[in-house]
């Protein structure tokens, strides 16, 4: 030990000292103060030390957390405290009855009783031991009185301390909380997992448990899994812990050393108190970044807890509040396929109507043949839908112990089921087209309503049974058409009076005049979004120069890669296109132009949040109204954000950014400002040609 020089054993102390902040600030904080990368660089740094200096490897090092040697099973481990399991509630009247009889056997007046609340990760239960400090074991649940032992799998989640934080911590203690991966990391492992043609995982439950049980884990240290923690469980008398403080004082504790708290968890009082809170969780719930099956309620007294103790194998002062199942199984009737904007097939599977999460569930998307090979599913099966908030009901499972011998295997249609065109599928792509462009109807449906819808030309009145009608009546063929309809022929449609017709006709007329970005994102390049519309209108500034620019002026541009760069590149090569952007202007669509250099950008170096929604706009136009005014948009609250606009039902974010001090404004105010800002940045532009066009 003596040999290491005390340079390098002090650099080695702060390496590791940054990489445990840098892992606080990420996981328990929310709040992220250096990049991966640098993350990365510390970490790289600290190994080599280490390798060239063995001892300084302690157990607890952040190095640590890469995975050890496969076992061959996991060892069974006996929790010296049973973990229970939860009563539950699922509707306001169990919630009520729940506080009646705890204020009952209390003999208390429920009013006034505190309520600990916070959201039931949809996870699985661990309990992690701590000695000294020091974490020693982490185990499953398993039945409740024993369970795996799985501390090497743990022991690589940067959310679990190796070290707790801080001095003022019991001898001995035992955390319990769920361990659970969130959806970002979810997709990002199941695509990792589809490019390799690994096993891809039905949703992030299931892949945080194949995750945790993995013999490896060194596996298991690439698995986005997180810990949080909701109990702190005395394993000693004279402990911290024994100290008769509320159970939400033991969960600042807990944060104080390090530990992942739930940021939602709130202390209410009495009946109405514990109904809000499920209500207003309920409320955000789909904006989570990870899934929750519901809100756990506890008495808030641990001297309350005591006396309530506990009913055959659940305690009489907690409950869980269940939100309807997202998931259901149902039977798998057909497969039809439908052709979208650009002629992808879109295999849908005809389901026997199912209720899910509180709505009849009748069709479910199977995205394309790749994803229906790797279900395996078969027309006929029984099979698991899922349904989670706004998102398209998914097929995420076949329940094959339940197939009958008569199913049918789904084949992908030789001929557009619209036009009959031969369908084709080209190298490398997963989608099969219909060959048909323009001419299959379907497409030209589809193509018309993107260019009319709210984010796009935002044609009031011209909605989607409107649109069919004039595709199949031939009166529209191209979006120019549409500015070509008259009011008295509109009105011979059923259920179109003269007044709507009038109306429509007025719409088109105000939709003639647009700005750039919303016209590039409505003649519908394929995968070019609102903000990548946007993106590019701030950098070419005028239509003319992004039809011409090179395949490398357009990977210039923010958001733009090589695969939408060509999408792009091709588009404007079309001399169909190319009539249809000319015939569009011949008919008087028009916008300004952007000027795009010399423009004063006063949100420069401010980097603004959006949450909620907004009533006169969508995210994206606000995102991108933002990002012309120079400011970075992020999808997350930190110290260093300059702002933050909450729209309706705004949740978390709203919450962290008034917990950090940094400004909220309200939509109106965000007008208000949009407005001074906009005019500040156009009133001193310098009108200057583009420099970036080819
Ligand atoms: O399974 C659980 C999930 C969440 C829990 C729990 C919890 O608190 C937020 N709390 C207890 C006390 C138990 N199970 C037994």
């Amino acid at each position: 030990m003596s040999q290491i020089p005390q340079a390098v054993r002090e650099r080695a102390d702060t390496l590791h000292q940054q990489l445990d902040d840098a892992n606080y600030q990420y996981y328990v904080e929310d709040d992220p103060r250096i990049t991966d990368a640098e993350y990365d660089a510390l970490l790289r740094e600290l190994q080599s030390l280490e390798a060239e200096h063995p001892e300084l490897k302690t157990p607890d090092s952040p190095t640590q957390r890469v995975g050890a040697a496969p076992a061959e099973r996991f060892e069974e481990v006996t929790h010296a405290v049973p973990m229970l399991s939860l009563d539950n509630a699922f509707d306001d009247a169990e919630l009520a009855a729940f506080v009646k009889r705890v204020a009952d056997k209390l003999e208390c007046d429920g009013d006034t009783l505190a309520f600990c609340c916070e959201p039931k990760l949809d996870g699985l239960a661990v309990a992690l031991v701590y000695e000294n400090g020091r974490l020693v074991q982490g185990a499953t649940r398993g039945d409740g009185r024993t369970g795996e032992d799985v501390t090497l799998n743990l022991r690589t989640l940067r959310s679990i301390p190796l070290k707790v934080m801080g001095k003022e911590y019991p001898d001995l203690f035992e955390v319990r909380g769920e361990v659970y991966m969130r959806h970002s990391g979810f997709e990002a492992l199941n695509a990792r997992a589809r490019e390799n043609g690994d096993k891809v995982f039905a949703n992030p439950r299931n892949a945080a448990a194949g995750s945790l049980r993995q013999l490896d884990s060194k596996i298991a240290a690439q698995r986005p899994l997180e810990f949080c923690a909701y109990q702190l469980v005395s394993r000693e008398n004279k402990s911290l812990a024994n100290i008769d403080a509320p159970h939400s004082e033991q969960m600042k504790w807990l944060k104080s050393w390090g530990f992942r708290i739930s940021p939602l968890l709130d202390v209410v009082k009495g009946e109405r108190g514990v109904i809000d809170f499920c209500h207003r969780l309920g409320e955000q719930r789909n904006g989570l970044d990870y899934d929750i099956d519901g809100a756990v309620i506890k008495v808030d007294s641990l001297r309350d807890q005591r006396e309530l103790g506990f009913v055959s194998r659940a305690p009489r002062w907690a409950i869980a509040y269940k939100y309807p199942a997202q998931e259901q199984t149902t039977t798998l009737n057909d497969v039809v396929f439908q052709v979208g904007r650009v002629g992808t097939l879109t295999p849908v599977a005809k389901l026997e109507p199912v209720r899910v999460a509180g709505v009849t569930v009748a069709n479910a998307t199977l995205h394309n043949m790749d994803e229906i090979e790797r279900l395996g599913v078969r027309i006929g099966d029984t099979v698991i839908v899922r349904r989670a908030g706004d998102v398209i009901p998914q097929i995420v499972g076949v329940v094959e112990s339940q197939r009958p011998a008569t199913t049918r295997a789904i084949e992908m249609p030789e001929h557009c089921p619209v036009c009959g065109s031969q369908t084709e599928r080209l190298e490398g792509e997963v989608a099969a087209r219909c060959s048909g462009g323009l001419f299959c109807p379907a497409q030209r449906k589809e193509a018309l309503k993107h260019f009319a819808s709210r984010r796009a030309l935002d044609i009031d009145g011209l909605g989607e049974k409107l649109i069919d009608l004039l595709v199949e009546r031939e009166w529209v063929k191209t979006p120019a058409d549409l500015f070509r309809l008259e009011a008295e022929r509109l009105a011979e449609l059923p259920r179109l009076a003269e007044k709507s017709a009038n109306n429509l006709v007025n719409a088109l007329e105000a939709a003639k005049h647009t700005t750039l970005a919303r016209f590039i994102y409505a003649i519908g390049i394929r995968e070019v979004g609102e903000a990548t519309a946007a993106s590019l209108a701030r950098h070419f500034g005028s239509l003319q120069a992004l039809s011409e620019a090179s395949l490398e002026a357009l990977e210039a541009v923010e958001d733009v890669g090589p695969v939408v760069a060509r999408h792009i590149h091709t588009f404007f090569r079309q001399p169909h296109n190319q009539e249809t952007l000319e015939d569009l202007q011949g008919v008087g669509v028009t916008w300004e132009e952007v000027e795009i250099a010399g423009r004063p950008q006063p949100l420069a170096g401010q980097t603004w949040v959006l949450t909620g929604t907004l009533e006169s706009m969508t995210r994206d136009d606000g995102k991108a109204r933002l990002q012309a005014l120079g400011a970075k948009v992020s999808g997350s609250v930190s110290k260093k954000t300059a702002g933050v606009v909450a729209g309706e039902a705004a949740g978390s974010k709203l919450e962290k950014a008034q917990n950090l001090g940094v400004e909220v404004i309200d939509e109106r105010e965000f007008l208000q400002r949009l407005a001074h800002w906009e005019s500040a940045s156009s009133e001193d532009a310098q009108p200057t040609a583009p420099e970036d066009t080819p």
